[in-house]
């Protein structure tokens, strides 16, 4: 049971937090309106022509199809801040998180071409991040996506308290993670009826919001895409973030944090990752 003093939104009901703590996971429909649809649409397609130094292509190479994305694309891809701050989606995730002030830490977006077999693997996103604390992720397709061309989370596996290895994206070869604390991604295409797992047809102004745990894949990786798949991640951090470089293989994206200034060891404070919501003024920041 959520005590009273829990605070919904309106996209966001107290049974849905209620959900979203407890799966690690929740579906919201009907969040983003065609306007905040269409510029993701602008903004993919900007940075598709002019691809920036977080540009990756992650297909297998004997694949011409591609699966690409791109992250930290926002501070050169006006229309895409439009959505950012100006959006609900900001609220949403500070609802969820039930944090007063949400910070805006990366999006990315994703690309998988017709045809293409490549998607993401197995993995939960937080060995690919150098923060601790509450992050949430808004993903939202920009062409509808049925359950085939979806995600796939195992429910509660936010709260397992394990930290997985990061798989690579393009060959499922793990990341050099180093120490104790990171164990092999389990074999669950191998076991899928050991898992309790959750996924939806989710509609173009729907949304997926996940925790930075819950554990999750593309439903139908390995299987060729019918049709080219465009979606967009918004990752927000809660007021409980701190940032803390986790090694060799995330070192680019955090000196890159350095550089601007964000001290590690010490709560978001960097013009990367500006606030985007605070609850108190009740309206988006800018
Ligand atoms: O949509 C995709 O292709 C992958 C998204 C994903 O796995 C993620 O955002 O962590």
């Amino acid at each position: 049971m959520l005590s009273s003093a829990i605070f919904n939104s309106p996209h966001v009901s107290t049974e849905a937090i209620s959900q979203y703590r407890e799966d690690g996971v929740i579906c919201l429909r009907n969040v983003i309106d065609d306007h905040y649809v269409d510029l993701a649409r602008q903004s993919i397609e900007q940075n598709c022509q002019q691809p920036g130094q977080f540009f990756r292509d992650h297909s297998e190479t004997e694949n011409a199809n591609r699966y690409v994305f791109e992250y930290w694309t926002w501070p050169h891809t006006p229309p895409l801040s439009d959505l950012i701050f100006n959006s609900p989606l900001a609220e949403v995730a500070g609802t969820l998180m039930q944090t007063e002030h949400v910070h805006m830490v990366m999006d990315n977006w994703f690309m998988r071409e017709a045809g293409s077999c490549s998607g993401a693997p197995w993995h939960h996103d937080e060995p690919y991040f150098d923060f601790e604390g509450s992050l949430c992720i808004v993903w939202f397709p920009l062409e509808a996506a049925p359950v085939e061309d979806g995600l796939t989370f195992v429910r509660g596996s936010h709260r397992w308290n394990q930290l997985f290895v990061a798989p690579e994206f393009s060959k499922n070869v793990p990341f050099r993670c180093e120490g104790e604390r990171y164990s092999t991604v389990p074999d669950i295409d191998s076991h899928l009826s050991d898992y309790d797992l959750l996924s939806w047809d989710v509609g173009v102004g729907d949304c997926l919001v996940f925790d930075f745990r819950t554990l999750h894949s593309v439903t139908n990786k390995g299987a060729p895409a019918k049709k080219t798949q465009r979606r967009l991640t918004l990752r927000f951090g809660a007021d409980d973030v701190i940032f803390s470089p986790r090694g060799e293989w995330t070192k680019e994206a955090s000196d890159f944090l350095i550089d601007l200034g964000q001290k590690p060891g010490a709560a978001i404070d960097c013009s990367l990752m500006p606030l985007a919501w605070s609850r108190q003024r009740g309206e988006d920041c800018k």
